[in-house]
């Protein structure tokens, strides 16, 4: 029996008018995406109104799970008040804090009843009740336990093939399909069951990881041949500009993957790829082997994550100084651990 499940059963609005509002992470993955969009979905089979709101609309890679529209709201300067009038909880999932949710932060920040589902190490959650387990390998995977415990509780079929499908593709994403190390026995437990109930675990590992274009292929070929390794060849650092982006023509999200690649380097302790975005920020994506902890370093950075993956940003700083600056605090902090 998972505590959380009653509780936050309990915790749901009583006048079933009002809507519960599902806040994934900005910049989104396959899992926060799952898990609201499961969520959305089951909840709506509970006879509760509920909406997943977007800081921005679903990415293109992501557009093989098929969301029904009318599960998403994208806040925008115009319909914030709307969203707002109609809120009876805020749920945040796969993020704990206001902060990392971009445009739609006030409007979670600002709700007088919140809930947290979240399996980042890093979690501070800002709401009643927090459900945090940093060693689930997704936060799909939490959402499944809560769901299995409602159609236990209600004899109601929540997972059907599509939220199935959705938590698939959220435990396949942050478990890298399966093989990073917060992939556990139940990891595998909860997939089966999901597969059983419809989930097409081929197609999404195709689309989440294999699947690839020519400006993506591009910018990986002229990221990768600009890399640099430091520290003994145990810190790898590559750059990609706006500049390259444009060059390739690369789309939105092309340099995932690459500081997966950098980070295999036998080598290599800690992997680092710093991107400029388009509002002139700088984004750091961090990997590690044990001896690194990601978590750590990034949250020293301002940042934060998980024990082997995290990021952190940059700003009003140029790339070069930036990447020269984290490759100090990353030879300073192997040094002392
Ligand atoms: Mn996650």
């Amino acid at each position: 029996m998972n505590e959380y499940s009653g509780l936050v059963l309990a915790y749901l609005p009583s006048d079933k008018e009002k809507e519960i509002q599902i806040f994934p992470h900005a910049r989104v993955d396959g899992d926060c995406v799952g898990t609201a969009v499961a969520l959305a979905s089951s909840l709506r089979k509970l006879g509760y109104r509920a909406q997943v709101i977007l800081d921005w609309q679903i990415p293109p890679r992501l557009s093989f799970m098929n969301v029904p529209d009318d599960l998403i709201t994208v806040v925008t300067d115009d319909n914030e008040q709307q969203i707002r009038s109609r809120q009876g909880l805020a749920f945040a999932v796969d993020c704990s804090e206001g902060h990392r949710m971009g445009k739609a932060e006030s409007l979670y920040s600002g709700a007088e009843k919140k809930v947290v589902l979240d399996h980042h190490v890093s979690a501070s959650p800002e709401a009643e009740i927090a459900y945090v387990d940093g060693k689930s390998a997704s936060c799909a995977e939490l959402m499944y336990l809560l769901l299995k415990e409602w159609e236990g509780k209600f004899g109601l079929k929540l997972i059907d093939r599509f939220e199935a499908d959705c938590l698939m593709v959220g435990i396949q994403s942050d478990s890298g399909r399966f093989s990073y190390e917060n992939t556990r026995a139940s990891t595998f437990r909860t997939a089966a069951d999901l597969m059983e109930r419809g989930a097409n675990v081929t197609d999404n590992a195709y689309h989440l990881f294999d699947e690839t274009c020519e400006g993506k292929v591009r910018l990986h070929a002229m990221a990768l041949s600009n890399m640099k390794l430091f520290a003994d060849g145990k810190i790898a650092v590559t750059k990609i500009t706006q500049k390259m982006m444009d060059e390739t023509d690369a789309p939105e999200g092309a340099a995932d993957g690459i500081v997966n690649i950098l980070r295999d380097i036998d080598t290599v302790l800690a992997s680092f790829v710093i991107r400029e975005t388009e509002n002139n920020e700088l984004r750091v994506n961090l990997r590690t082997k044990i001896g690194f902890d990601a978590a750590e370093f990034a949250q020293k950075m301002g940042g934060g994550g998980h024990h082997r993956a995290a990021g952190f940003s940059g700003k009003n700083v140029d790339i070069d100084s930036f990447a020269d600056t984290i490759v100090a605090e990353a030879v300073a902090f192997l040094e002392r651990t």
